[in-house]
């Protein structure tokens, strides 16, 4: 959900697309016109499939894809060892009816749509623990866990504080476009059609200002400028009434012992969820049908995309990502990509260990490093690479965003010890549910390029290890060698200071190299 983040950020700050990123610019390399994408027509039309080529399984944790999307569809994964609908788990892999995939966060009656950040589930924890107490009556061996709890709730306050002053004015520039839009009749409207537009109401005149001096700022048509702040709108909403909100908590919709993180058998079999829009995208930059004259397309063509949902609006769950990762693992992904993150952990270890295992079966994880324009050598950004002892899963790319000059995305994170390569991650255009496509920017997108390469690789050569594929895509990443900011600052560094690599991936210089690997 952190795309929104980006949108206020360059709402207040610079232009939303003062650049026009063509639709398939992540997917190029052209000085010329500069869109410094993956090189990936080139790297297809250089390389030719090698005869021992396969289908190569990709598992999107997310939250959710529309199986039937037009462009989609057809590389949905299909466990072909599940009878379906007949309310049995046929290959006996512990889900009854899983064709596509699964849904951790799914319940008998519905699914899980909002949840609370991880920070408002520790803090109730922590409630429940310590209620009233005071520091004096606290024992020593539960000193230190006091002052995180105090610390807590400081910063619950501050946040909740902050989004409910942003609702309200959000609130009331909904209230402005929503009048606007009314007596327009529609949002599908000119700037010349709109300037000259005389509304009646007051509360439009508002509406009519705020989207004509924004379409000016931004850039953006005036139908874009109504749904950006309809976003916006929805957003707070969300984190005050949800995200932030101490008396909500959804987990009993899903029914399961949720502090038995052993088990396992909780969930349901329909894998688009309330939403699917973020998932959607994801899955189509990996695998959107290719060439089909429809949509756009995908990085890799000989792919399956396997659905597991466990992110709600909201922060996702060590236990539903743990048990997602063991799932991929266990029918057949070689490839994971997981575009979300979260400051807070409440168990690293049960994500750790299904990272281990993902590790000792081959699995390859490809995660964003997310969008704060900060540095996750420092601060977190969970799940990470690292396990408790220091040690770094060995199958693990994190990866950051660039935009089609090779600059690092503005809102990316980054860190020369955790992340290890940038990819295209500003602008992209992909599926989204319900036939349709869409341009997001974040660092979620940039993780599904690189899960897309990955996957293209193990698909032409189906015998180098997941170790070997990450080797292939950092070595052969390209190095520039100009400095470049620093997101979220003024100061320039070079990008081997922003990731271990200091590259970003390239499709055709990874297939050369992966030919070669003995
Ligand atoms: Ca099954
Ligand atoms: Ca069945
Ligand atoms: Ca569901
Ligand atoms: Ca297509």
């Amino acid at each position: 959900m952190t795309r929104i983040l980006i949108i206020i950020a360059l709402l207040v700050g610079t232009s939303l697309s003062a650049q026009v990123y063509p639709k398939d610019w992540h997917l190029k390399f052209s000085t010329q016109d500069t869109t410094l994408g993956i090189d990936l027509e080139n790297a297809i039309k250089n390389n030719p499939k090698p005869a021992n080529s396969s289908t190569v399984i990709v598992a999107v944790i997310d939250d959710g894809i529309d199986i039937q999307h037009e462009d989609l569809k057809n590389n949905i994964w299909v466990n072909k060892k599940e009878i379906p609908g007949n309310s049995v788990d046929d290959d006996l892999n512990g889900y009854v009816d899983d064709i596509n995939g699964w849904d951790f966060i799914g319940g008998s009656e519905k699914d899980v749509e909002y949840d609370n950040l991880e920070l408002t589930r520790l803090l109730r924890d922590y409630q429940k623990k310590f209620g009233t107490k005071t520091k004096k009556d606290i024992s020593k061996s539960e000193k230190a866990e006091f002052a995180k709890f105090k610390e807590l709730e400081k910063i619950h306050a501050k946040k909740y504080a902050e989004a409910e002053s942003y609702y309200n004015s959000y609130k009331n520039v909904k209230t402005y476009l929503d009048a606007l839009k009314m007596e327009l009749g529609t949002t599908d409207v000119s700037v010349e059609k709109l300037e000259k537009f005389e509304p009646t109401k007051n509360e439009s005149k508002i509406g009519r200002n705020i989207v004509l001096s924004t379409t000016a700022k931004q850039n953006i048509p005036p139908a874009r400028v109504f749904k950006e702040f309809e976003d916006i709108h929805n957003y707070f909403y969300s984190v005050y009434q949800y995200h932030l909100n101490l008396k909500y908590d959804p987990r009993y919709i899903i029914g399961d012992d949720y502090t038995n993180t052993s088990n396992k058998s909780y969930g349901n079999n329909e894998v688009k969820g309330p939403d699917g829009e973020h998932g959607s995208h994801v899955g189509g930059i990996i695998g959107a049908i290719r060439n089909n004259g429809i949509g756009m397309n995908g990085v890799v063509a000989d792919v399956q995309i396997m659905v597991i949902r466990v992110v709600p609006n909201g922060d996702e769950r060590d236990k539903d990502v743990a048990n997602a990762i063991r799932y991929a693992v266990d029918n057949g992904a070689k490839v994971i990509n997981m575009s979300f993150g979260k400051a807070y952990s409440f168990n690293k270890t049960i994500v750790d260990d299904a990272v281990k295992y993902a590790e000792s079966k081959d699995v390859l994880l490809i995660h964003a490093a997310g969008n704060d324009s900060k540095n996750i050598d420092k601060e977190s950004n969970y799940p990470t690479p690292f396990y408790a002892d220091g040690k770094r899963c060995s199958t693990w790319i994190e990866v950051g965003a660039s935009d089609r000059n090779q600059q690092p995305a503005e809102f990316s994170n980054f860190g020369s010890k955790t992340v290890n390569v940038f990819a295209p991650g500003v602008e992209i255009y992909s599926t989204v549910p319900n036939n349709k496509y869409e341009s997001l920017s974040g660092t979620s997108m940039a993780s599904p390029v690189t899960a897309g390469l990955a996957g293209l690789i193990r698909s032409y050569y189906p015998n180098l290890t997941a170790a070997q594929v990450k080797a292939v895509i950092e070595n052969s990443s390209i190095k520039p060698t100009q400095k470049v900011s620093i997101p979220g600052s003024k100061k320039k560094t070079k990008y081997k200071k922003l990731c271990t690599t200091g590259g970003i991936i390239n499709a055709d210089a990874a297939l050369k190299a992966a030919a070669s690997v003995k």
